[in-house]
């Protein structure tokens, strides 16, 4: 138990639990009995009665909405990318929630830390509305039950103990802009010229797989990115980062350095006979690190050096999950069963057995259950631990940075993740559409993110699949203005997006132009926030919980300590309707040098924001600063040529 300001963080073990080494603070194990819940041994449950109106937030990258009442959400990192409602599991594993009573509430405000590295199912009031289950598929874990005086403080006290947050450099606040893929270094110089004509800044460009030489770790395809540190320097000049994608899946190929040294050193996970595990991603066939080896983690983390001896200075971690288009194994029996159907009449049940036999191939559990880590000297099933693959690839190389690139402040972030992750990088949310329901999605995940810890985080900004059309676009750039990580990235095959292309160039220029005369505000937010264990972004109730009306508001947020936001996420709109909890100042922003203010009464209102209109609201007493707008962030000058007072 440990006393902090007057929260009480008590910490109960069930079982005997895999350490995730999430928590960095020694809590004594209480052996009281965990407020509010019944344990029930044999279902393997614990079950808490909710009252009739209280709210449960947190859970981190989940689909719905922020109060997570009404449906059941599995922990259990999953390549997934059709991030609707009927879903339970997307790419993180992030199992703190807050539960906050309704007035007359039996059980009390208070946070919780279920910290199990498997699968587990949090049932919000799915299968009975005045219940809360949680299911364990192993009933190991350490809960960490953290009392707290305010919805704030139980995020504070949760957040001091997993560690401080992972704190990217200023200039990953620019614009990225990605595409799967840009193909060779023509067209990368192309993006980057097309976005200085339009006068649109920028600060990097992603390159995903195809930079690689056939989709191998820390190779460069040599035809289409030949010279490739010569390009990274004339990149540098441009005041542009570039930022290739690591994936976890290992080239099985002769010759291939990282494939011969994991063998010798004994570094990839096993199967059930204690040969290297075989599987298939975009290389082929690949073997996967045990990044739960700490001298697994030591020598791939030294890996990154390839590419930081190269000049960069930014990563994203991909497919760690990890995502499994097949396994050898279960191809073979694909293979085997669809030999039997071959001279069969398939009538309608065979037909669809025979559809789900290939269909089922990818992601399957099944695999899951048949490779093994080494965790400490002892031999663990991956579907026990598999959520803390994408956390400890991710920690392997935030480990290595300081070895490897010990003068360079380096981006980071990563698809799959656990809690603990958050002290080495951020994360983005993966696979998302062009769709509107996406866009208020990501508004929705972004406080739940915080509450465990990813402070540097947002989506692809207009979509990753589908086809965006520019309403949408501008709507979502100009929530994205306000996200630590602001990047443009799509799908091969989609229409493309970048913001030169739209016929409207001048709103993006605008909206840009904001963005990074926000910077000074947003990035001293953000630090702050991360060096107090704070969230940047808040649900109005964080922030007034008393406010009866303020506990419905799911798509507006406060954005640090002197602003909120209130996004517009719908089509052919022309406004919406505003919950002001206070008097505040509404700035409707076209650009840094066209706004109007207006003071506005606490309440509803309809207000009107067009396209390109952005609506910001200054609380009493505080200032927003804006910075000159620049096209780099290396060019900002901190000090703030305008300052919108309340
Ligand atoms: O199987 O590298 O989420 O951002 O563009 C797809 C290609 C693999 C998934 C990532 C996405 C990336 C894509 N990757």
């Amino acid at each position: 138990m440990t006393l902090f300001g007057g929260s009480m963080i008590r910490k109960f073990v069930l079982g005997d639990p895999i350490e995730t080494e999430s928590v960095v603070e020694d809590i004594e194990r209480s052996n009281g009995t965990i407020p509010y819940w019944v344990i029930n041994e044999n279902e393997k449950t614990m079950t808490l009665a909710m009252d009739k109106d209280a709210r449960v937030y947190g859970l981190g990258e989940q689909v719905r909405g922020m109060n997570k009442r009404g449906w059941h959400y599995v922990s259990y990192c999953a390549d997934e990318p059709h991030h609707e409602e009927g879903k339970t599991s997307l790419y993180g594993a992030h199992n703190f929630f807050i539960y906050d009573p309704g007035c007359d509430g039996m059980a009390g405000r208070f946070g919780m830390y279920v910290d199990t590295p498997g699968a587990v199912e949090f049932d919000i009031g799915y299968e009975d509305h005045d219940e809360m289950r949680i299911i364990f598929k192993d009933f190991d874990a350490n809960i960490y039950f953290i009392d707290g005086t305010s919805l704030s403080d139980i995020v504070k006290q949760f957040r001091r103990i997993i560690g401080q947050s992972y704190i990217a450099p200023r200039w990953a606040f620019g614009l990225g802009q990605s595409r799967w893929s840009y193909m060779n270094v023509d067209e990368v110089r192309e993006v980057i010229d097309a976005y200085e004509k339009a006068k649109i800044p920028l600060d990097s460009v992603y390159l995903d797989i195809d930079y690689m030489e056939r989709y191998k770790d820390f190779t460069i395809n040599n035809d289409t990115f030949s010279g490739f540190d010569g390009f990274v320097s004339e990149m540098a000049q441009r005041k542009i980062h570039l930022i290739p994608i690591i994936d976890a899946g290992v080239k099985i190929e002769e010759g291939y350095d990282v494939y011969e040294e994991g063998i010798k050193g004994d570094h990839f996970v096993k199967d059930e006979d204690g040969k290297p595990f075989t599987a298939a991603v975009w290389p082929g066939r690949v073997h996967f690190p045990d990044f739960l080896k700490e001298d697994t983690r030591r020598w791939f983390g030294d890996k990154y050096k390839v590419l930081t001896d190269m000049g960069i200075d930014g990563f994203w971690n991909d497919m760690n999950e990890p995502a499994i288009f097949y396994s050898e194994k279960r191809l073979k029996e694909c293979f085997n069963k669809i030999d039997g159907y071959k001279n069969e009449n398939l009538d309608i049940n065979s037909f669809f057995e025979f559809q789900g036999t290939v269909n089922g191939l990818n992601n399957s559990l099944e695999d899951h259950k048949s490779f093994y880590h080494e965790f400490k000297g002892k031999k663990i099933r991956h579907d026990k631990v598999h959520n803390l693959y994408g956390y400890n690839m991710t920690r392997a190389a935030g480990e290595a940075f300081s070895r490897i690139a010990p003068d360079k402040e380096i981006l980071m972030f990563s698809r799959a993740s656990y809690i603990g992750m958050h002290r080495y990088a951020g994360i983005w949310t993966g696979d998302n559409m062009s769709w509107w329901s996406h866009l208020l999605l990501s508004i929705h995940q972004l406080p739940g993110l915080n509450m465990c810890g990813f402070l540097y985080a947002g989506p692809d900004t207009g979509g990753f699949g589908c086809d965006v059309t520019e309403d949408l676009m501008i709507r979502w750039v100009s929530f994205s203005i306000f996200t630590p990580l602001f990047r443009n990235h799509s799908a091969m095959g989609t229409r493309r997006q970048e913001l030169y292309r739209f016929k409207n160039t001048e709103v993006f220029k605008n909206l840009v132009g904001l963005r990074y005369a926000l910077i000074p505000y947003l990035y001293s937010e953000y630090v702050w926030a991360a060096k107090n264990d704070e969230m940047l972004f808040k649900p109005l109730c964080f922030e007034y919980e008393n406010d009866e009306r303020a506990k419905d508001v799911e798509d507006q947020l406060f954005v640090g300590r002197s602003i909120m936001i209130a996004p517009v996420y719908t089509q052919n709109a022309s406004g919406r309707y505003v919950y002001l909890p206070e008097d505040m100042k509404m700035i409707r922003l076209r650009s840094t040098e066209d706004y109007d203010e207006e003071c506005l009464d606490a309440g509803d209102h309809f207000l009107r924001a067009e396209e390109g209109e952005v609506l910001v609201f200054v609380r009493k007493g505080r200032e927003l600063p804006l910075a000159e707008p620049v096209l780099r962030t290396a060019d900002l000058n901190d000090k703030a040529f305008k300052t919108i007072k309340y």
